[in-house]
């Protein structure tokens, strides 16, 4: 095999198989976590709604199912599970591309058909999954900064990955886990820095650090990343942790101090349309207009729920207002779904569908107040929506109006 002459030479004594099944040993346990996650977050958002995005996806259309409001804490793990996995495997992905890195770059690149297939899978894999890190770091820091919708690009993206990670685990897990037994982990770790290695690639190599080091490095890393991350989504006194994220700011004092992704201002919110003149409509099999008097007049519940956004951060709060289900039952309506429509005019997330289990459950609400004060503007004042489970994107703020479908009341 001819090595391209201009190429740095990757020489290591520790690179080989080993550290290559190692790697791949954790991400086999890792990936699918991440992949699974990431398809449950499409499925809550309701795609039997048209809802999920990207919404057209043809023959990648995923199964529906109604998305559960029990435990009220379910998509605030989900998604922590994604982001912050998501980020953990990055040291982990970058180890292991090091680990075969002479591989990729052989010349010439492809020897036999069948080993031109398996290097498609590999691109797809390492292409995949590379797009995905790159797209969902991007989105979670930056906010939709994107010229293509960020949705799209890491859905469809998802699906290379996955098709190559599934060819790419199916030829290479026997390897890995025969290199794995003959070479016991305690062992590996008894490796001091400089010594000779058992199975070097490369005997004539410079000595460096051993795979025990190798190990500690890749692992050290993982783990400031995570302690860097967790705090956006287990929130309390831990979100200040959360150096590696936008989301460890403060947002004024108070009951409604906690975070606002997108402000009143940034939606183009006039606040004179949430003054005294707003007024909410209902339909269903009736039309009932309600003010704020008239929703602060009606039967209040309180419950303590969390907003979890896609993006991984999630944030726990007191929120008291009207139950969605009485005020199905002033429109007229006594079971069905609701959509939702907010003050704002175009934004993407101005408007959203409720399945049936979310509007009926009895901690549904239309908040009016939050911490037991007033919400502020920015949280959605008038009123908003919370719902146990919800993606946070669909938790509406500045609500206008909503409209029940269903069945006659009787
Ligand atoms: N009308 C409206 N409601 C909205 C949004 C929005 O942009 N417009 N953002 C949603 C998103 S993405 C989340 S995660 C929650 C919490 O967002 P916040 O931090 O902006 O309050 O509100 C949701 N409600
Ligand atoms: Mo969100």
């Amino acid at each position: 095999m001819l090595s391209l002459p201009h190429l740095p030479p990757f020489r290591s004594t520790i690179r080989g198989p080993w550290l290559t099944s190692a790697f791949g040993a954790v991400l086999l346990v890792a990936l699918p976590v991440i992949t699974v996650t990431g398809l449950l977050s499409y499925i809550a958002y309701g795609p039997q709604f048209g809802q999920a995005r990207p919404a057209e996806v043809g023959w990648l259309r995923l199964p529906s199912f109604a998305w559960p409001t029990d435990p009220s804490w379910i998509y605030r793990l989900n998604q922590g599970l994604h982001v912050t996995l998501g980020i953990v495997v990055i040291p982990l992905v970058l180890a292991k591309l090091w680990s075969v890195m002479p591989k990729l770059v052989q010349w010439p690149p492809v020897r036999s058909p069948a080993q031109a297939l398996e290097r498609l899978t590999v691109l797809m894999l390492v292409g995949g999954v590379l797009f995905e890190i790159v797209t969902g770091v991007l989105n979670i820091q930056y906010d939709y900064i994107f010229g293509f919708d960020f949705y799209a690009a890491h859905y469809f993206g998802a699906w290379v990955f996955i098709a190559g990670f599934l060819s790419h685990a199916a030829i290479k897990v026997p390897v890995m886990w025969r290199t794995l037994r003959q070479t016991p982990l305690s062992d590996v770790l008894r490796e001091r820095n400089g010594a000779a290695e058992t199975r070097p690639d490369d005997e004539t190599a410079p000595k460096g650090i051993s795979r025990r080091g190798a190990l500690a490095l890749v692992a050290g890393g993982s783990g400031l990343l995570a302690a860097l991350t967790i705090g956006q989504t287990v929130d309390g006194p831990l979100r200040s942790t959360a150096l590696l994220l936008p989301r460890g700011r403060t947002y004024g004092d108070g009951p409604n101090d906690f975070q606002i992704n997108r402000t009143a201002v940034a939606a183009g919110i006039d606040p004179a349309s949430t003054g005294d003149s707003w007024r909410m409509e209902l339909s269903g099999t009736r039309a009932v207009g309600l003010d704020r008097a008239a929703l602060e007049s009606m039967e209040q519940h309180t419950a303590v729920l969390p907003i979890a956004c896609v993006e991984g951060w999630s944030t726990t709060q007191e929120w008291t207002g009207v139950r969605l289900r009485d005020l199905a039952a002033l429109a007229g309506v006594s079971e069905g779904t609701a959509t939702v429509s907010s003050l704002e005019r175009n934004g993407a997330f101005a408007r959203a569908t409720l399945g049936e289990n979310q509007v009926w459950h009895p901690d549904s609400l239309l908040a009016l107040t939050v911490n037991g004060a007033t919400l502020s503007l920015d949280h959605g004042y008038p009123a908003r929506v919370i719902v146990p489970g919800l993606p946070g994107v669909h938790n509406t703020k500045w609500v206008a109006r909503i409209d029940f479908v269903g069945e006659a009341a009787r």
